[in-house]
């Protein structure tokens, strides 16, 4: 794809195209602001943006025939190099269009695929995404052949009575094999890793793209990744320890972002990667209550995590980005929102509240210990500070009771070292 970029600063002309149906969830102008960042994310500059309005779609070129010449007429006078629409457009669709506009054309998808592949730093998340455009290309072959087979160094294999076509779609189908099989193996080893974290209580942020959970993540831990103002900033997970107020130590991690109608090949193919959401024992939904659009960007996000299957797993709304509003707007938001919780990355309002929050939460279903130790005693001390949260401290004497609570299988080693320290002393 990148090898057909022409203007003259190595940036594509982009023109955006959308269409704008009876009963579509999201206003046109807003959709095609969010494409806007999604081109700019891929490297484009938009100049121009075009809309219609259409009862239906039209079967052959998506827009109405008098569009697609003005678009043409468009894209001859502003100089664009591609044309972007704001929907899923059929490998024919697409053909057509460009028969008609003389350019490059692609759709939602396709542009959503780009930015992850530009993104993908990771061994695991660049396979995830060259699986996710395979799968994307097979159908549509026809169009990308001298792409695919110049990336395999395929010419000349060519069979005896094969199409080149035909080669080029079994290349394509082994490589796919090849990507899934090397993915299931980083997913298995991935999963020994994720098993290994059980120990700790786990809490994952997930949300729309670009509403602050890298900011958040820095901000209750204390780290510095790279939190940005574009869409898809995050696409590997990381995972921190984060102390809670009682100074038990849970697991954060931090996710890839969320689209609306987000390609369904890139969450197949990010399923390893989801992963740290699948095993979550908590979940912080975060919202960027500032974007006009906050409440179908939730809706989004809810239905990725019903397509993933953890719509049922406990969810913390993490309401973010509260320093853009003002006191009223944020009485109205909240009310949208059972127990959620206002916070802001930026300022640290609210992060006390959430890190109480998730306190509770971790210690529902934990069992209470009641210790008395010698004070120079270090193993059983730190142990019970790091896995579980300390209710009551006192010093009697040379020794100290801590009450404490933590999960039921450290309650347990607790009792075990206990006794141990009773056998030796
Ligand atoms: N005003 C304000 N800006 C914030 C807040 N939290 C995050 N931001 C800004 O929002 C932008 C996106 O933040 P990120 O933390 O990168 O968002 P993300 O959800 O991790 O985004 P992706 O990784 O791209 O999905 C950055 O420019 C942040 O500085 C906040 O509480 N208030
Ligand atoms: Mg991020």
């Amino acid at each position: 794809m990148k090898d057909q970029r022409t203007s003259v600063d190595g940036r594509e002309r982009a023109i955006l195209v959308g269409v704008e149906l009876p009963n579509a969830p999201v206003d046109i102008e807003l959709s095609l602001d969010e494409l806007s960042a999604l081109a700019d994310a891929a490297g484009a500059v938009v100049v121009d943006r075009i809309t219609q309005r259409r009862k239906s779609i039209d079967a052959a070129l998506f827009v109405g025939k008098g569009k697609a010449d003005e678009i043409a007429q468009r894209c001859k006078e502003l100089q664009a190099d591609l044309v972007v629409l704001d929907h899923d457009l059929t490998p024919a669709q697409v053909r057509n269009l460009e028969r008609v506009l003389q350019v490059r054309v692609i759709d939602r998808t396709e542009l959503i695929l780009d930015i992850f592949a530009r993104r993908a730093r990771t061994r695991q998340a660049k396979l995830q995404v060259e699986l996710a455009q395979l799968q994307y290309q097979l159908p549509r072959l026809r169009r990308m052949w001298t792409h695919l087979s110049r990336i395999e160094g395929g010419i000349g294999l060519r069979g005896p009575g094969e199409t080149q076509i035909e080669v080029d779609r079994r290349k394509a189908r082994e490589r796919i094999r090849d990507l899934q099989r090397l993915l299931q193996h980083i997913q298995r080893r991935k999963s020994l890793e994720t098993a290994a974290r059980h120990d700790f209580f786990t809490v994952a942020l997930v949300g729309y793209t670009n509403v602050g959970k890298t900011a958040l993540m820095n901000a209750l831990t204390g780290e510095a990744l790279p939190a940005e103002d574009r869409l898809f900033a995050t696409l590997d997970a990381t995972t921190r320890k984060m102390a809670l107020p009682g100074g038990q130590a849970v697991l954060l991690s931090d996710t890839v972002g969320f689209i609306q109608n987000i390609p369904h090949h890139l969450i197949a193919s990010f399923h390893a990667t989801l992963e740290e959401v699948r095993e979550a024992d908590l979940l912080l939904h975060v919202v960027d209550v500032s974007h006009p659009e906050f409440r179908h960007h939730a809706k989004s996000v809810e239905s990725v995590l019903l397509e993933i299957g953890c719509v049922h797993k406990p969810t913390l709304y993490v309401l973010n980005k509260c320093d853009l509003l003002d006191a009223e707007a944020i009485e109205a938001v909240a009310a949208l929102f059972d127990d959620a919780v206002l916070v802001s990355a930026l300022t640290g309002q609210g992060l006390d509240v959430l890190r109480g929050r998730i306190e509770k939460f971790v210690m529902q279903g934990q069992e209470q210990v009641d210790v008395v130790l010698p004070v120079e005693e270090g193993k059983v001390a730190a142990f019970i500070a790091e896995h579980g949260s300390v209710l009551e401290r006192e010093y009697i004497g040379s020794q100290v009771h801590l009450r404490a609570t933590l999960p039921p299988q450290h309650a347990h080693r607790v009792r075990e070292m206990m006794a141990t320290l009773t056998a030796k002393g």
